[in-house]
């Protein structure tokens, strides 16, 4: 088979790559070693910047995002038993976010997908990219039993951070920086309504806490944990007293409790290579970079690289113009050691470290409360949260 662009990987990366090169008649291939149903249900990210609800508008996937995503103009910082508002919008002249299910987005880029006809080929098992440093790359895999070779022009690794395509470039090639954090999130999707319109983010001297939802309907809740934390040792009693502890407050709000449908544990990491190239493999992603949600900022920046990166391509297939091509890592970059600050940031300040001394904690509770009674303070958090405009 032969394609102008080989796209690993169908998360929301791969998919939006593949749906905005369609719409600019170029030819797409797209490789998933999982099933439909895997990519369908997989529950993570749910804050889209506004940033990423335009390029979804622009590449006309948005429609039921608009009707069914919860727009939230401000999140609250939840300590001393207290919430404190930021409001997202005021103080980022006019920007907003919007809570919708990363699956939903996936669900909404799939759909696209079947409906332009291009290849999306679900279960492929060993998958290779081979040749990047040439000018004739190419992705083999094998499909419905069979081994399949997909000649291209460009190859798109949008494989996720344990995908092949980064594994795929030399030593010495890249360079990579990288942070563990030593926690973890224990995350919960309840079947309860959402006792408040917007998401609490608590610092409690038991761990962090967040509280956020996913529709009127189901409230989606996470606790901080130990990164090897057992989930088996936590029942559900375990996970709502805990949940009610470190989230209780003076005005006696509380979170509504119902039967929790699904459990996980997220380990949290910091993590970007440079540059996010090689050769003919451009990298896209959680591939090239990881932030710990606190910041909810994965999948944006997974939405921002795409945008670049099919910008590039259609300057190169339009007007046979490389630049755009060749400054891909540098403009991502910018953006993503941007995310990559805000999301340490706001870890810092808000997880409890198994390290911290009483000193650590005091400065920690004042830089809390400078950020929620400063404005300079709220716009900082504010303007990064919302996410920057795209240096286009
Ligand atoms: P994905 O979503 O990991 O998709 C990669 C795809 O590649 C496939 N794959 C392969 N395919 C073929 N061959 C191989 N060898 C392959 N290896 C892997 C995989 O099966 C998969 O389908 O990466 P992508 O597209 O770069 O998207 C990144 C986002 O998924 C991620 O950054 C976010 O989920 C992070 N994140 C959040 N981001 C936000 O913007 N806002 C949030 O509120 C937010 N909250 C979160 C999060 C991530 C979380 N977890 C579970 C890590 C909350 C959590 C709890
Ligand atoms: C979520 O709703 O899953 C969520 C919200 C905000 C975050 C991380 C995850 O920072």
């Amino acid at each position: 088979m032969r394609t102008q662009v080989a796209i690993v990987g169908a998360g929301p990366a791969g998919l939006l790559l593949g749906h905005l090169l369609h719409r600019a008649g170029i030819d797409n291939v797209v490789v998933e070693r999982h099933d439909r149903r895997y990519a369908e249900e997989r529950i993570r990210a749910g804050v889209l910047e506004q940033g990423t609800i335009d390029t979804l508008d622009e590449a006309g996937v948005g429609e039921r995002l608009h009707r069914e995503g919860l727009p939230h103009a401000g999140i609250e910082l939840l300590f001393d038993r207290h919430r404190h508002r930021i409001d997202l919008a005021a103080l980022s002249g006019g920007r907003a976010i919007v809570v919708y299910g990363q699956h939903e987005v996936v669900k909404d880029l799939i759909a696209a997908r079947v409906a332009s006809g291009r290849p999306l080929l679900f279960e492929s098992s060993d998958v290779a990219v081979h040749d990047v440093d040439t000018d004739h790359p190419s992705v083999t895999c094998v499909h419905d039993g069979e081994p399949t070779t997909i000649d291209c022009d460009y190859i798109a690794g949008c494989d996720g951070f344990h995908g092949i395509c980064r594994a795929a470039v030399p030593d010495g090639a890249i360079r990579t920086f990288d942070r563990v954090y030593p926690f973890a999130w224990l995350g919960i999707l309840a079947e309860a309504a959402p006792s408040a319109h917007e998401l609490v983010y608590a610092n409690h001297e038991r761990g962090f806490a967040l509280f956020s939802m996913r529709s009127e309907k189901i409230t989606r809740l996470y606790l901080q944990c130990a990164p090897d934390e057992d989930l088996a040792a936590w029942s559900d009693d375990r996970i709502w007293s805990e949940l009610h502890r470190r989230l209780e407050t003076d005005d006696g709000w509380t979170v509504n409790e119902g039967p929790i449908v699904q459990k996980g544990v997220t380990p949290m990491r910091s993590f970007v290579c440079e540059p996010m190239q090689y050769g003919r493999l451009y990298l896209a992603g959680d591939s090239a970079h990881i932030v710990p949600p606190t910041g909810a900022k994965g999948m944006n920046l997974a939405v921002a690289d795409v945008r670049a990166l099919s910008k590039a391509l259609i300057a190169r297939y339009a007007s046979n113009d490389d630049t755009r091509l060749a400054a891909y890592s540098q403009t991502c970059l910018k953006r993503v050691w941007r995310a990559e600050h805000y999301s340490w940031w706001m870890t810092s300040m808000l997880h409890r470290f198994p390290d911290s001394t009483p000193f650590m904690d005091r400065v920690q509770r004042s830089e809390l409360a400078y950020v929620t009674s400063s404005e300079a303070g709220s716009r900082v958090i504010a303007e990064n949260y919302v996410g920057l405009p795209f240096d286009e």
